[in-house]
């Protein structure tokens, strides 16, 4: 099977661990689109009665044209499960997150959910992170200054473009810097360091926050909890 055809594989899984009533957090990305394709028909084939809370535009916008209620973070009592993509994990269930570019609001709907769940294809499974570029969400105004800042401490950053070559902006109407890293030995100290920094927002590492990851392999499903 192609990347695609196991993120398929591993979205459609994730459903079955959604039951009728719950409040499910849904993620971002390409994997997480598979997940709520297939929830979306079990809303309008089975009648699954679900209220969905979004982590960004473009996952709201594919929940509402399938017809799956949402409400914001704010509005629900709490959140059972949240099931999101992830663009790394590591061997002890640390994760990067953040390619999407939705890394503050993923993170804000995970640390308010009771369990959360990533579905990733096998090849976001790593030893150690830090291959994929850890993004950084920075508030625009004295962004250039913690870009200086980072590159002096050899952190390799590049500011995130969009596909017309300006500076993307996410759904808060931040930065993204992305920190060209190759390996990340201590991911608790990385991200104790960035998120003192004034005018970070948000890192991409979700530490110490997933319960279960579903991983699809080519020889099937791997559950991990
Ligand atoms: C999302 O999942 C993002 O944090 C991440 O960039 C994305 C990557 O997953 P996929 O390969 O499924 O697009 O949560």
């Amino acid at each position: 099977m192609n990347q695609n055809e196991l993120k398929s594989l591993v979205g459609k899984k994730s459903v079955e661990w959604i039951k009728d009533g719950m409040t499910v957090g849904l993620g971002t990305g390409s994997t997480v689109y598979y997940m709520v394709e297939e929830l979306g028909r079990r809303v309008k084939d089975e009648n699954l009665k679900i209220t969905g809370v979004t982590t960004s535009i473009r996952t709201a916008n594919q929940a509402k044209s399938l017809g799956i209620p949402l409400k914001s973070v704010d509005t629900v009592d709490h959140i059972d499960v949240t099931i999101d993509g992830a663009d790394e994990i590591s061997s002890d269930f640390q994760g990067i997150k953040g390619g999407g570019a939705a890394l503050l609001y993923e993170k804000i709907v995970a640390t308010n959910s009771d369990k959360v769940m990533w579905i990733v294809d096998e090849s976001k499974m790593v030893d150690k992170l830090g291959r994929f570029p850890l993004p950084v969400e920075v508030i625009p105004y004295g962004s250039q200054k913690i870009f200086e800042r980072f590159e002096k401490k050899g952190l390799n950053p590049a500011f995130r473009k969009d596909d017309k070559g300006g500076l993307l902006l996410t759904d808060s109407d931040n930065y993204i810097i992305d920190l060209h890293l190759g390996q990340i030995d201590n991911p608790h100290e990385l991200a104790e360091y960035l998120i003192h920094q004034v005018g970070v927002v948000e890192h991409g590492l979700f530490l110490d926050m997933v319960d279960t990851v579903i991983v699809g392999r080519q020889n099937g499903l791997e559950v991990l909890e």
